[in-house]
């Protein structure tokens, strides 16, 4: 099977969606029998600020931004249940998945969605205006129900920072994978070589990981530039981990 057919792209069924209990909606648009696509990855995630930060990253500095962590972080539609602070995370593998998916779910914006594209899921999305402290309109926040990877190098970033290699069958497997050999623990922001009181650890050696976090952190432990941030692999390795919840 060439790579083309493995093809992998990161969808997620956002706070608003599980609110409106659209997923099972969503699941039987979306299986095999119309898409040709099959599951690879599924896992469901109370979403921590560092992990929709670096989800959302290219969008940093935007106006919308704060508006949109929130959402993703479920505090828009369940800000007072925190149990129901969820997304739900897949991995849809197939033909041409990542433009299959999109096509699915249609525009960005859900009032473009209802003009461009009727009956998309989009189309079902809400537009909320975000205002300044006078009161002023100064972005829209979208809140369009599901995420679809929208290129290839989205989508090996995305499923590589919602999903470890362990969650994914090994036949199923597309990135390049590599068995680990150092310790490496978590604190404040900073990769340790050793625990510390407070400290998380991220990987121990014996453990498979993704070969381009394992390149990243013996970067980051030499002090040199890596392709990927620090948080970015530290997020996925704290999924669902409440030592992240203060
Ligand atoms: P998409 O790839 O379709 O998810 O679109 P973008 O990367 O452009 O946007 C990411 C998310 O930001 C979208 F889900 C919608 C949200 N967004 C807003 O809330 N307001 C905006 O003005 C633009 C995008």
């Amino acid at each position: 099977m060439d790579v083309k057919e493995l093809e992998q792209t990161l969808v997620l069924i956002k706070p608003d969606a599980l609110k409106n209990s659209l997923t099972g909606y969503l699941l039987s648009q979306l299986a095999e029998f119309h898409t040709g696509l099959h599951f690879a990855g599924a896992k469901i995630v109370h979403v921590s600020r560092m992990l929709a930060e670096e989800h959302y990253a290219e969008h940093k500095g935007k106006g919308f931004y704060p508006a949109l962590l929130d959402y993703i972080m479920g505090l828009v539609h369940y800000g007072d249940v925190p149990w129901k602070q969820r997304v739900v995370a897949f991995i849809y593998q197939g033909p041409d998945a990542i433009r299959r998916i999109r096509d699915f779910a249609g525009p960005t914006n859900p009032h473009a969605a209802r003009v461009e594209k009727p009956g998309c899921i989009r189309a079902l999305g809400t537009l909320v205006p975000i205002k300044d402290a006078s009161g002023s309109v100064i972005d829209d926040r979208m809140d369009n129900l599901i995420h679809a990877s929208a290129n290839h190098e989205d989508a090996e970033r995305e499923v590589k920072l919602w999903f470890l290699p362990g969650d994914i069958p090994p036949f199923m497997q597309v990135y390049g994978t590599e068995v680990n050999k150092e310790f490496y623990y978590f604190k404040e922001d900073r990769l340790l070589p050793e625990y510390e009181p407070d400290s998380v650890c991220l990987l121990a050696p014996g453990e498979r990981a993704w070969a381009s976090d394992l390149e990243a952190l013996r970067r980051i432990s030499r002090g040199e530039t890596a392709a990927v941030s620090l948080q970015y692999v530290a997020a996925k390795y704290l999924i669902n981990d409440p030592r992240l919840e203060h």
